[in-house]
Formats: C-alpha cells, sequence, structure tokens
C-alpha cells in the first residue's frame, strides 16, 4: 500500500531529542519531507527526506524561516526535565510563543509534546479526562500547562489547530510500577504523530500519551477523532515491575511521581479528595 505523504513538508523541533530522533526516523523512512531543528546536532543519518538545521527555539526569526511552507510543526523542543524557573521559561515558554506564531504565519498545524507533568499533582486513584484541571507538578509541569493553553488561545483567536499530547513516559521500556500506567512506547508514539499530521480536522485537542495500559490513569480524549489506537502495552511488564516503587509517599500518591516529590516542603499533607 502506497504510504501516504503530508502535502507540505513537516518541521520536527527538539529533533536531536531522544524522541524528536524516533518520530524524524519514522516519518523519514516513510518518505516524508522533514525540516529538523535542534540546538544539539543530530547524531544519527539523516534520512534522505529530511533537512536539519541548528536553532534555538528562542530565535523567532529562525523559527519563522524554519517553519515556511509547512503544514505541521511537531513540537518537541525545550526542557524536557524538570529545572529551575529561569532556565525553564525561555525555551519552554518563550519557544512554543515563536512556534504558535509560526504556526499562524503559514496556517500550519502544532502537534505539541505536552507531559502528565500538566497535571501530575492529580491523585493516582482519580481517573482522568481530557478536560480535567491542570494540576502541574513543577516548573517544568507549569510550562507546558501555559503552553496547552497557548494553544486554546491561538485556536480560538487564529484558528490554528493543535495536538497537545500528555506524554507519560516515553522510553525503550517501563522500568519502574509508575510506567505500568503512564509507559508509551516509540512505535505509539510515532504512530500518534503520523495521525495527527494526517488526520482531516483536529480542531485544538488533548490526547493521554500513552500506550494500552491496564493499569492507566487516564480515560476519554480526542484519540478517535485522528483515528489512533495504541497497540503497544506495558502489562507484560507488570509481574517484574509491580513492587519497583519508590517507598515516597509522596512520589507515590500523585500521577507526576518524582517530579511531585521533587523540593516538596509542605509539612503536611492535604487530604484526600
Ligand atoms: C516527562 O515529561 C519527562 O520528559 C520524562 O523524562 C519522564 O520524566 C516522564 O515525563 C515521566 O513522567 O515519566
Amino acid at each position: 500500500m502506497q504510504a501516504t505523504i503530508p502535502p507540505r513538508p513537516v518541521l520536527v523541533t527538539g529533533a536531536s531529542g531522544a524522541l524528536g530522533r524516533r518520530v524524524a526516523g519514522y516519518l523519514g523512512a516513510r518518505g516524508w519531507p522533514l525540516r529538523l531543528t535542534d540546538i544539539a546536532p543530530f547524531s544519527e543519518p539523516l534520512p534522505s527526506s529530511a533537512a536539519f538545521e541548528l536553532a534555538d527555539l528562542q530565535d523567532g526569526v529562525a523559527m519563522l524561516r524554519l517553519a515556511e511552507g509547512c503544514g505541521t510543526i511537531l513540537h518537541f523542543g525545550g526542557v524536557s526535565t524538570e529545572h529551575p524557573f529561569e532556565d525553564v521559561i525561555g525555551p519552554n515558554i518563550r519557544g512554543a510563543y515563536h512556534i504558535y506564531e509560526a504556526a499562524r504565519r503559514e496556517r500550519a498545524r502544532v502537534m505539541f509534546a505536552s507531559s502528565n507533568h500538566a497535571i501530575g499533582f492529580h491523585e493516582r486513584t482519580e481517573p482522568l479526562d481530557h478536560d480535567c484541571s491542570f494540576l502541574p507538578d513543577s516548573y517544568y509541569g507549569l510550562s507546558k500547562a501555559y503552553t496547552e493553553l497557548m494553544g486554546r488561545m491561538y485556536w480560538f483567536k487564529h484558528g490554528v489547530e493543535s495536538v497537545a499530547v500528555r506524554i507519560g513516559s516515553s522510553f525503550p521500556e517501563p522500568t519502574e510500577a509508575r510506567m505500568l500506567a503512564t509507559w508509551l512506547s516509540y512505535d505509539d508514539l510515532c504512530s500518534l504523530c503520523e495521525r495527527a499530521t494526517l488526520a482531516e480536522v483536529v480542531g485544538n485537542c488533548v490526547i493521554w500519551g500513552a500506550s494500552d495500559n491496564a493499569a492507566t490513569f487516564w480515560r476519554r480524549d480526542a484519540r478517535a477523532d485522528l483515528g489512533w489506537l495504541p497497540q503497544d502495552s506495558a502489562d507484560p511488564f507488570a509481574g517484574q515491575l509491580a513492587a519497583k516503587t519508590s517507598g515516597n509517599p509522596v512520589v507515590e500518591r500523585y500521577q507526576g511521581g518524582s517530579y511531585a516529590g521533587m523540593g516538596y516542603t509542605r509539612s503536611a499533607p492535604l487530604p484526600a479528595r
């Protein structure tokens, strides 16, 4: 069967990171015209349909130029773990603004690599739908929540479509008990990026970025509109990982796990919700 190739190039930010590289390799192997960018060099052979340019998300002019003619921006760039506020704000907030401005100018769609840390202070016992309240567990999670809101503003004000993927834990395989709920396989991530690009209409929607895990914290989202169904599951790892917990009650209580526990100074725990 002939692979579907999007009519306009796809810009991938954060292309040199662990997830960006995977996605670039997967889409490049399908012959998609790709523009890859990152502040770090691309360490793997470049797909033949791809061009790479070193650039900083904080350089708005560079982002406008890179996005020229693109139909979709897969936005993986920025800091991808918890950092001091001052280190997060430039790449993740100013950077996201440059991406949405570029999308507005090009009438492009954005797939934003958001994170479970935008809602990480929800309890693990509380199943969430896509329209749950933001409850960030870190400066990093706050930047993800803010960028999701930015996407909402650009949709209402400018008609820029975006898919915010609240990625759980995307690694080669799950490595601890929490990931029995949050794990997203690389293959499921890549097929999600493909569907987020090819789906006819996405509006402004949220997807829980997790594989088909029985232990999930998450329920309803817009995956049916995208035509995306995860194929992998953390379930086969349950036997070996179920007992692999942190022993820290804050970390074990909240969906964001260790991010909720980082720098935690509250003296008395909040009552259960
Ligand atoms: C994330 O957002 C991080 O990028 C990743 O390194 C993991 O910490 C992941 O969340 C997770 O929650 O497991």
